[in-house]
């Protein structure tokens, strides 16, 4: 007898077919109010869910009774209550090497984009508004060789690491919940506190989960630390922020500009202050967001699924205590 599985995220042909092989199949396709109301409908059958960027908490879980796994096509699981899932044996998995130094590169993207003024720039010139050489007014700041500041030193905060160093001559400074020495030799990297990177760094990037410990890590002190020539990047979560903070800082002119690829809320408003802002470079969460690396993610997603309905314990175990001995 096949089993039940819900997918919340379409997948290729290919992928689809793996799954086919294995399982019955259920696909959600829009996470609009009829396809919720059809999850809903599936949920008593289903011994397996894939997909990504939906708060799968005790409320929607409590209506699938022979749940046995859930494969996120993600590396944050913020959105998942973990203990309720270990303790109902519920195996989750996530997708973390695959889309490593994609996300890194969005994370450069925006350093990049954010520094050298590239969308206000390349708008002026799409408006018509570029009559002449530019001046002061529309100069942007130098990359290379500026002091790349990491929050959360974990494989994107390390791949972000290697193109500060190797591909910008960028000195890093980090900080993380625990010294990295392979990092330090690698990178050249130094471990700071929180406070002394605010200080220091030119570019301040967040590479870390969301967890209870760092939500709302950075707020309206962490801003004051920081130089008025300093540029802010977030390719973490929305909510280890205070957005409020932050539109602050900017209007205060405590940092110079911000990068960021996720918010408190998403889609991002858009009467958001932050979209009202020349000097804030705002993407729509598009970290891993490329056909060859989204695509990896499903193929690993599918795979660790398949795993767990099989008995065995997915690559990608998040809750291990789950696991059973
Ligand atoms: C996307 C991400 O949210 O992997 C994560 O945690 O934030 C991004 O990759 C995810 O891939 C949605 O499918």
């Amino acid at each position: 007898m096949k089993k039940q599985v819900v997918l919340y995220k379409k997948l290729s042909p290919l992928l689809m077919a793996r799954l086919h092989e294995q399982a019955e199949v259920t696909l959600i396709e829009n996470l609009d109010a009829d396809g919720l109301a059809r999850l809903r409908d599936a949920l008593p059958r289903a011994h397996g869910l894939l997909g990504a960027s939906l708060k799968l908490d005790a409320e929607l879980l409590d209506l699938a009774p022979d749940l046995e796994a859930i494969a996120s096509v993600s590396v944050g699981v913020d959105n998942y209550d973990i203990d309720y899932l270990t303790e109902r044996r519920i195996l989750l998995s996530n997708t973390p090497d695959v889309l490593t130094e994609t996300t890194a590169d969005t994370g450069f993207a925006l350093i990049l984009a954010t520094a050298r003024r590239v969308v206000e720039l390349a708008n002026m010139v799409r408006e018509g508004r570029w009559q002449r050489n530019l001046g002061p007014a529309h100069f942007g700041s130098d990359v290379h060789g500026k002091t790349l500041g990491i929050i959360g030193m974990g494989r994107i905060g390390e791949a972000l690491a290697q193109r500060g160093h190797f591909g910008f001559g960028m000195p890093v400074i980090y900080h993380s919940h625990s010294p990295k020495p392979a990092v330090e030799q690698r990178f050249n990297a130094q471990y700071r506190s929180l406070g002394e990177l605010l200080q220091q760094a030119d570019f301040i990037c967040l590479t870390l989960p969301l967890t209870a410990q760092t939500e709302r890590l950075i707020g309206t002190e962490e801003f004051a630390l920081m130089r008025p020539q300093s540029i802010f990047i977030n390719i973490s979560r929305g909510k280890v922020v205070d957005e409020a903070a932050l539109t602050e800082a900017l209007r205060a002119g405590q940092i110079r500009a911000a990068g960021l690829d996720v918010f408190e809320r998403e889609p991002l408003d858009l009467d958001s202050p932050l979209l009202q802002m020349d000097n804030v470079v705002a993407t729509p969460h598009m970290g891993s967001a490329t056909h060859e690396t989204r695509e990896a993610m499903a193929r690993c997603a599918v795979e660790n699924l398949l795993a767990a309905l099989a008995g065995e314990r997915p690559a990608n175990l998040v809750n291990v205590r789950a696991w059973k001995a």
